[in-house]
């Protein structure tokens, strides 16, 4: 019986190319979604900038319809985070080595998609896109890493959204599958697991799903499309390389009732499945549940399928589960029959993005995942968004942050040792400062390794090693039993 991590336990960090790699436009990598977005704040919305119909400049918020007859454009005098981000394009070997300071066993990253495809239609890939990503692939192993690749983070090349209309357009299921394939032949050998999507289940947006318009039907029938994708990728993935192991990401930070009454229990439950179990449920166990019909009604969507796609997904399931797990929110039954859910939780303390902070939900959803999957789970997002302070003799004293992580990998360990659910890994976001996906800051840092730079992007990008490096490091040498210590 295991009295706490199994030995093979996979332990690291995780990052996105657009919030972390920078160099937009360095040998031959396309402009992606994100390249237009600015930067915001937790009251101010980040926003597009646009060339309007009539050729005038305009904005709209990131994750609204545009305009009719507009189209992205960047502008000379606007600050674009992912354009430099924290520039691992320049420093991934300074960052792989403070990652095996640690003593990381796996990291997860995302590959950039239009790195390898520039606009995501070429017939050949960008060799200098995969050769980047081999010397990041080649020097994690030499340095006893495993990687975890993520296909798709939220991204899609800039192009396919102008072109397509992004994931509306069938045609970029096969601009998705040929990109995947090409990623699953060229590292073949050195890349194990296989993430299709990053957080499915929360795509929005002309810059996660590529489409103009951002009602109930166009998403759907987008999610439809990336549902095909994924089938199909792990599929031909499977022809390649018969060792690769398929799994999504799903964003489940967990749902609890706000009380006791039966339509708020109700609520918390028809929320968890609507926002979130369902993606699971198509990807894992194959097919569109049954209360897909009733989910769908009351949006309005008709979805546009085939027998072909049905029998794609059905035979094509992830074979791990992995997730990020931030918070807990709490759901509240309205009287007209809507759902408001929110962070209101009077029994939890919020991080300064007011985000509550609950470790045992985590081991909550653990457990709810493996009842109802019975597939192996990798805890791939978790981690504090705050505000370090940099002290004048160059030390970022983050003890909130290894309070945090301390207690959220205790309740893993429970969930492992007391509840026997096969987690087989965690990876802490954004193990190095990088940019904020929600508000584009860099003040919202989750890092055991700090980066000078701020939110307009000034900065020395020195790396500088916070107290929670020596406690992860710790942590990991005693290969998570020791979590109590303090440094
Ligand atoms: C997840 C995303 C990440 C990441 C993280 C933290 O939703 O997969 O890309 O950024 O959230 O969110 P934020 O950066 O907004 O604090």
């Amino acid at each position: 019986m295991l009295t706490t991590f199994p030995k093979d336990f996979l332990w690291g960090g995780e990052t996105a190319d657009f919030q972390y790699e920078g160099g937009y436009d360095q040998d031959g990598r396309g402009l992606l979604s994100h390249d237009f977005e600015t930067t915001g704040s937790a009251t101010q919305p980040r926003q597009l900038t646009l060339r309007l119909k009539d050729g005038s400049r305009g904005t709209v918020n990131a994750h609204d319809s545009l305009p009719a007859g507009a189209e992205v454009a960047l502008y000379d005098d606007v600050y674009y985070p992912s354009h430099q981000a924290t520039d691992f394009y320049h420093h991934w070997q300074e960052d792989i080595d403070l990652m095996a300071e640690m003593g990381f066993t796996t990291y997860r990253f995302s590959i950039c998609w239009s790195r390898i495809f520039p606009t995501g239609d070429e017939a050949e890939p960008n060799q200098n896109g995969l050769h980047f990503y081999d010397q990041v692939i080649d020097y994690l192993i030499a340095n006893g890493i495993e990687p975890i690749v993520t296909i798709c983070h939220d991204e899609l090349p800039n192009e396919l959204c102008v072109k397509y209309d992004g994931w509306s357009s069938r045609h970029v299921i096969d601009c998705y599958v040929k990109y995947a394939e090409t990623l699953i032949r060229h590292y073949r050998g050195r890349v194990r697991y296989w993430i299709t999507f990053n957080e499915i289940n929360i795509l929005s947006g002309y810059i996660a799903i590529g489409t103009h318009q951002q009602d109930p039907q166009t998403r759907y029938q987008a999610i439809h499309h990336m549902f095909v994708a994924n089938a199909l990728a792990i599929k031909n993935g499977r022809a390649i390389n018969p060792e690769a192991q398929f799994g999504a990401m799903y964003a489940l930070s967990e749902t609890y009732p706000a009380t006791c009454k039966p339509e708020d229990v109700f609520a918390a439950y028809q929320t968890r499945r609507n926002d979130g179990l369902f993606y699971v449920d198509v990807m894992a166990r194959g097919y569109y549940p049954n209360y897909t019909a009733e989910k769908f009604a009351a949006e309005g969507v008709t979805l546009q399928t085939t027998p072909a796609d049905l029998q794609l997904l059905k035979e094509n399931t992830i074979d791990f589960i992995s997730f990020s797990y931030y918070r807990s929110m709490v759901a509240t039954a309205q009287a007209d029959g809507s759902v408001k859910v929110n962070n209101e939780n009077p029994y939890l303390v919020s991080t300064p993005w007011g985000w509550p902070i609950d470790p045992l939900g985590l081991r909550y959803c653990l457990n709810e995942l493996y009842d109802r999957y019975q597939k192996p789970l990798i805890v791939i997002e978790n981690g504090l968004g705050a505000v370090d302070e940099l002290t004048a003799d160059g030390q970022v004293h983050d003890d909130y942050r290894i309070n945090y992580l301390r207690d959220h990998l205790k309740a893993i360990r429970d969930a492992i040792t007391l509840d026997h659910v096969p987690c087989i890994g965690y990876t802490m976001w954004g193990n190095t400062d990088l940019v904020s996906l929600s508000t584009g800051e860099m003040k919202k840092r989750y890092g055991f390794v700090y980066v000078d730079m701020d939110d307009q992007g000034h900065g020395s990008l020195k790396r500088i090693r916070k107290d929670s490096f020596a406690w992860f490091k710790q942590v990991l040498a005693s290969h998570g039993a020791d979590l109590t210590r303090q440094i």
